[in-house]
């Protein structure tokens, strides 16, 4: 082994080994509504650099890195076996993006991957890129996992950039071996952002679905989208009503989608979505969230206005910049509340709180008015209160 290699490798694996032990810290006070944590909790350099390197000096004297990996971000996430685990989008440099596990003793900082990415198994009509998985633990067994299929547009043929997303479906027992199922029919033309609901609704399998008509702009479509299936072996919507859909300057404006499953409260289905709003610097992506009917999930019963958690600091610069996007939650036993979000298509990163002070945001903040003078009404309500109090 020459000294070169040697050397190169001690410090490769030194930086490593540091990054994936480095403890989170909160950051404080925050608004209390959640705790924001310093540090990412993925980035593309917590890829194992058995991924990235060929670490056989015979093969790879410079120890270059052969297949970089440029991103971490909007990940699935589940509670398995006390273990807090993300399914990540990792994208290659080569811009193809596929799923691999990272889990974390406790949820907010030690991820390390599994050895291998997840084999997805392909349909007869392969994908050219897979990602954004939401994972979702259904009442029927399986735990299934809903993507974004991209595949090139074949009624484009000379514009390359020309694509269409559907929404494919895989289903596993152990997240290692996943059974691949057809990609779910609807009548729109596209869909991204689709989710399967954690219980039968009506007999059936339920699903918030995003519609659209390009693969980048919603068009005519848009909006958060509500339908049933009789079965995830070949998923059919017929029937799609839009259960949350655009609004004229609002932080959803030109798009937004459901993020991970719902969280089931005895007050309703607590809901975590993005907004997508245009500006002169780019598409601006925000969280924002809203509560349904325990029934009826389709129905909204509370709809804070305005962000939940928008791109600070940092998280606003990345491959897409002025973005958080997340496809995963988890709540733990004792009712406490993980959100991953990735930011700026580039890194990952967790705020903690708990269904207790979700419940207080979504009931308690007042919705979006719409208009300037229904803000200064909101303001001048909590300032004529919060005076009326310091006086006393
Ligand atoms: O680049 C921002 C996000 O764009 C898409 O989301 P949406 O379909 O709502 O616009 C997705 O590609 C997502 O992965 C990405 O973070």
């Amino acid at each position: 082994m020459s000294s070169l290699f040697h050397t190169r490798l001690q410090q490769l694996q030194a930086a490593h080994d540091t990054l994936l032990a480095a403890p989170n810290q909160p950051q404080t006070p925050g608004n209390g509504i959640y705790t924001r944590w310093e540090n990412p909790v993925l980035t593309p350099a917590h890829t194992p650099l058995f991924w990235r390197y060929d670490l056989d000096p015979a093969t790879n004297p410079f120890l270059m890195e052969r297949l970089g990996v440029n991103a971490t971000f909007n990940s699935g996430a589940l509670l398995w076996n006390g273990r807090y685990l993300l399914v990540v989008r990792v994208e290659g440099n080569d811009r193809k993006s596929f799923f691999a596990i990272a889990e974390s003793p406790n949820g907010i900082d030690q991820f390390s991957f599994w050895d291998y990415p997840i084999l997805m198994p392909e349909t007869a009509d392969p994908d050219t890129n897979v990602y954004d998985m939401r994972l979702t633990a259904h009442e029927d067994g399986w735990i299934y996992g809903l993507f974004c299929s991209e595949r090139k547009d074949m009624e484009r043929p000379h514009d390359l950039s020309a694509a269409t997303a559907q929404c494919g479906i895989a289903r596993t027992r152990d997240l290692v071996q996943w059974e691949r199922l057809p990609d779910l029919i609807t009548y729109s033309g596209q869909q991204r952002n689709v989710v399967l609901h954690p219980e039968f609704v009506q007999g059936k399998y339920a699903l918030y679905t995003r519609p659209q008509d390009g693969f980048i702009e919603v068009g005519s479509g848009g909006g958060i989208g509500w339908g049933l299936t009789d079965s995830m072996e070949n998923a059919e919507v017929r029937d799609e009503i839009i259960v949350d859909g655009k609004v004229y300057h609002t932080i959803k404006e030109v798009k937004n989608g459901q993020g991970p499953a719902p969280l089931k409260t005895p007050e309703g289905w607590l809901h975590l979505a993005h907004g997508v709003r245009n500006t002169a610097a780019g598409l601006r992506y925000v969280l924002y969230m809203f509560m349904t009917d325990l029934k009826e999930p389709w129905r909204i019963t509370h709809a804070p206005g305005g962000h939940f958690i928008a791109p600070e600091g940092d998280e606003r610069v990345g491959d897409v910049s002025n973005v958080v996007f997340s496809n995963g939650w988890i709540r733990t036993e004792n009712d406490q509340v993980f959100i991953y979000y990735g930011s700026s298509d580039t890194r990952m990163h967790v705020a903690t709180t708990s269904i207790a002070q979700l419940l207080d945001y979504v009931k308690n903040t007042p919705a979006d008015g719409f208009r300037s003078t229904a803000s200064v009404a909101q303001r001048y309500k909590l300032i004529e209160r919060n005076l009326k109090y310091h006086k006393m």
